[in-house]
């Protein structure tokens, strides 16, 4: 909720107790798997990070002790076997909390200020013990080393993982994904980078690691106070009674707040990810205060290469949580000393809402949980290098389905559902639907469709439910996102790449009491609500393999997944670590055709 007359007031207060683009931006080192034969051993570890010049070192855990971790860097058709050797030890590096209060006595929402702001420290949190799960996000990985998050590692106890990487050019991320927990270890820093290359990238000539080519992890931190007010550098992950995810308020780029990098007059390769728990990012490319997004051309996104590149959308490129990009950045025009800025337009949370480009400067928003629109600082140093010509056919490897490969394919609908509770943060879940039968009494969700009316039970709600998908091998399937709740969920499955079908407006009705425990009872009509101001279209980025799309609120999301090569156990999820952690999160059972015949 946004009250316009006090934003001004509030912005103007809140000064940055830091200052932005001090810092140059770290660049994660690489482990290339290549060199390596393969076979590579990464160590979980306490460690400590500064993530500002004028902060002290916090306490994080992170692969091999750093934030991000290592980027690793392996070949398609080249399996990766990687020992994940949990050395975590000590206290847990992050005070959580959840305030008091949503706002200061100045009526500055808690959440765009460092320290608790009256919160206690979490005691449970005080006794985690280091038991971690990797996954590997967008790798195409057999059920075993998926990372199932209950399979969990403890200290001392191996854990050896073999990656095929019989997958195409993408860039991945490997994160910790325990059940109830992954939204503080990642917050701690357990996440790294992971880029599959292959030959069809080659072909195009694109940059290939520094300088011209860098990954930019996107997240967002808080740091406590000690009693004289000053920043200590220990992380905070603080919530309040009415934002049960954290949005932190300053703006953290492989590491570092607000870092700025030197760049040559030439075309620069940013493989782009929100590492971030909740916070949805739109970004901008400023000079001189004005867009100039017309430098940025996108060529890829979360599996890799798009068909044709495009251009970024109007109001800028939006990131959720786990969504990636792949961008091409021309310098090459620019005088020595020109800056470019990088700003964030999106208010937390984020519902989908527009932000023109040209207003970019003005996106502080306390209320919207965005005291600091800024992200990122290009500053332009020496001569100009060569530049070279993008091909217009990127991807050759796949189409959109063709209409006949989804003619009777299994359709599954799916409603996401936000269940408010008096005395402890909401419930998010995923409620699996299933047609419901004359004979289905009790609450049901009808979905009206032009005069086609099909009514619904709820088959599962919480992730311990019974499993309901079993997708087979090889087949289309269709699955409805139907999002029930005022906040866009970056849903998330894991295993193969999936392509958004459609975005369709909705308006619904949840009666008093509809959304109970496990039942649900609403109505959807497929028209627009005349409070929407959405636009409901897909953007042209969002044209190619996925694995993490955005739901918006009054939308149903359809997607075309099909699962390939591995059978087993996996999860779909919302990426917002703090939903997923409150139970937005489902099994899925992929299986082979041959064996379908016998499953009960
Ligand atoms: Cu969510």
């Amino acid at each position: 909720m946004t009250r316009p007359a006090a934003r001004r007031t509030i912005a103007d207060t809140l000064t940055t107790p830091l200052s932005p683009f001090v810092d140059p931006l770290p660049i994660p080192s690489r482990v290339i798997a290549a060199e390596h034969d393969g076979r590579l051993t990464v160590r979980m570890r306490a460690g400590e990070q500064r993530f500002h010049r004028d902060l002290p070192a916090s306490g994080i855990w992170g692969y091999e002790g750093t934030v991000p971790g290592p980027t690793i860097e392996a070949e398609r058709g080249r399996p990766v076997t990687v020992e994940w050797r949990n050395e975590l030890e000590g206290d847990f590096p992050v005070s959580v909390t959840v305030a008091p209060e949503a706002t200061d006595p100045d009526g500055v929402p808690v959440q765009c200020l460092p320290g608790l702001s009256g919160g206690e420290p979490d005691r449970h949190v005080a006794e985690l013990t280091g038991h971690t799960v990797v996954h590997l996000h967008g790798g195409l990985t057999p059920a075993s080393y998926d990372g199932w998050t209950e399979n969990l590692v403890a200290p001392g106890q191996p854990a050896v993982f073999h990656y095929p990487m019989d997958q195409r050019a993408a860039l991945l991320w490997y994160h910790d994904h325990v059940m109830g927990i992954t939204r503080l270890d990642v917050y701690a820093g357990l996440a790294g980078l992971w880029i599959v290359r292959d030959d069809r990238e080659r072909e195009l000539g694109l940059p290939e690691g520094p300088p011209f080519e860098l990954p930019l992890l996107i997240q967002d931190r808080n740091f406590d106070l000690d009693e004289h007010g000053q920043l200590t550098g220990r992380l905070v992950h603080k919530t309040d009674p009415e934002t049960m995810e954290a949005f932190p308020p300053f703006t953290v780029v492989n590491g570092k707040v607000w870092p700025v990098l030197d760049v040559q007059p030439a075309i620069y390769r940013f493989r782009v990810i929100n590492g971030s728990n909740a916070r949805t990012y739109r970004l901008v490319l400023l000079r001189d205060g004005a867009p100039e997004l017309e430098r940025i051309t996108q060529i890829g996104t979360d599996h890799g290469l798009l068909r044709t590149p495009v251009p970024t959308p109007v109001d800028g490129l939006v990131l959720a949580s786990a969504e990636r990009a792949d961008l091409l950045v021309d310098f090459s025009d620019l005088a020595p000393g020109s800056e470019l800025t990088v700003l964030n337009t999106a208010a937390a949370p984020f519902d989908g809402s527009p932000f023109p480009a040209a207003d970019a400067e003005n996106a502080a928003n306390p209320d919207g949980l965005l005291p600091y629109p800024q992200v990122l600082r290009f500053r332009v140093v020496g001569k100009a290098a060569s530049r070279h010509s993008l091909p217009r056919q990127l991807a050759t490897d796949y189409e959109p389905p063709a209409a006949e490969a989804l003619t009777g394919a299994r359709r599954r609908a799916i409603a996401l559902v936000e269940r408010e509770l008096d005395d402890e943060p909401n419930m998010l879940t995923m409620r699996e639907l299933a047609v419901a039968t004359d004979a289905d009494g009790g609450p049901l969700v009808s979905v009206a469709d032009g005069g086609e009316i099909t009514r619904y039970r709820v088959v599962a709600a919480h992730f311990e439910d019974a499993t309901t998908f079993f997708p087979t091998l090889g087949e289309y399937e269709v699955w409805q996102l139907i999002n029930l709740t005022g906040d866009t969920h970056p849903i998330h499955v894991h295993l193969d790449p999936f392509q958004i079908l459609a975005r369709r407006r909705i308006r619904y009705q949840i009666p008093d009491g509809g959304i109970g425990e496990r039942d649900l009872a609403a109505t959807v009509t497929l028209e627009r609500d005349p409070e929407d101001q959405l636009d409901h279209a897909i953007d042209e980025n969002e044209r190619g393999l996925k694995d993490t799309v955005r739901v918006n609120p009054n939308e149903i999301v359809e997607i075309a997944v099909r699962f390939t090569t591995h059978s087993g156990r996996y999860m779909y999820h919302c990426h917002i670590l703090e939903h997923e952690d409150r139970d937005m999160m489902r099994p899925f059972v992929t299986m082979p055709p041959e064996l379908m015949p016998f499953m009960a």
